[in-house]
């Protein structure tokens, strides 16, 4: 009778006739694996897996060897700026300088020079109109003033000036168009009596004195005045004159 029958139905008819037999419809669906109640029916194809489940959760360590240690982890971002270390030693003397600096700084120095010399040489000019007389490479100057011959000497020293000296007869009339009266001029015989220096140095190499002097009168006269009319006469070094005063041209 099972000869001709499908698989599945020829095992279905097996199940069915053995439960059938021994067993009731309920108790069979506690043991049978495939039962089929009322109507027999035939099962299909199994349907293909379902999807997976949820992850599960983390397992134990286990019990296996530790690993060996990794290769170490890359640099980590830099840290703060430390403070200033304390100086180094001084190092060798450097290369010299660019010469082009230097130059500059000449040329400019040229040029104030330059500025400056023309400036002197226009305040010379006005000096020269105002206040004195040039005559070759001399200056001479005056405020008026009386003083002993101490005095005009310091006087003039303090200008970089020495006393008014005439070495010629040209020098002589510049002096004397200066001279309101009576002006010392810087010659004296102080060192040896009746022998005339100049105070700056040397012999007389020129001289312009007025008839029967010099007389050192009284044997207390040993500086020389120039008078109005441009004559020499030697005085007494203590007694007060103009002071003339000479500067280079
Ligand atoms: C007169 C002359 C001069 C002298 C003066 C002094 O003029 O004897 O030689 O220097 O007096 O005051
Ligand atoms: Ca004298
Ligand atoms: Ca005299």
């Amino acid at each position: 009778m099972f000869l001709f029958l499908p698989l599945p139905v020829l095992l279905l008819s097996v199940v069915t006739a053995f439960c059938s037999e021994t067993i009731t419809c309920g108790d069979a669906q506690k043991t049978c694996s495939v039962v089929a109640c009322g109507i027999p029916v035939t099962n299909g194809t199994p349907g293909r897996d379902g999807r997976d489940g949820p992850k599960g959760e983390k397992g134990e360590p286990g019990q296996g060897f530790r690993g060996l240690q990794g290769p170490p982890g890359k640099a980590g971002p830099p840290g703060s700026t430390g403070r200033t270390g304390s100086s180094g030693p001084k190092g060798p003397k450097g290369d010299p300088g660019d010469c082009s600096d230097a130059e500059a700084k000449l040329a400019n120095l040229e040029r104030e020079i330059r500025s400056l010399k023309s400036q002197l040489d226009h305040t010379k000019k006005v000096l020269t109109f105002s206040l004195g007389k040039k005559s070759g490479k001399k200056l001479y100057v005056t405020n008026g003033e009386r003083l002993p011959f101490s005095r005009v000497k310091a006087l003039c020293a303090e200008l970089q000036a020495i006393v008014a000296t005439p070495r010629n007869a040209q020098e002589n009339t510049a002096i004397q168009s200066l001279a309101q009266d009576t002006a010392f001029l810087g010659i004296t015989d102080e060192v040896t009596e009746g022998q005339f220096m100049y105070v700056t140095g040397g012999r007389l190499t020129y001289n312009n004195w007025k008839k029967n002097e010099p007389n050192d009168h009284e044997s207390g006269e040993d500086c020389v005045t120039i008078q109005k009319e441009g004559f020499w006469n030697d005085v007494s070094c203590s007694s007060s004159y103009q002071a003339i005063c000479e500067l280079p041209a």
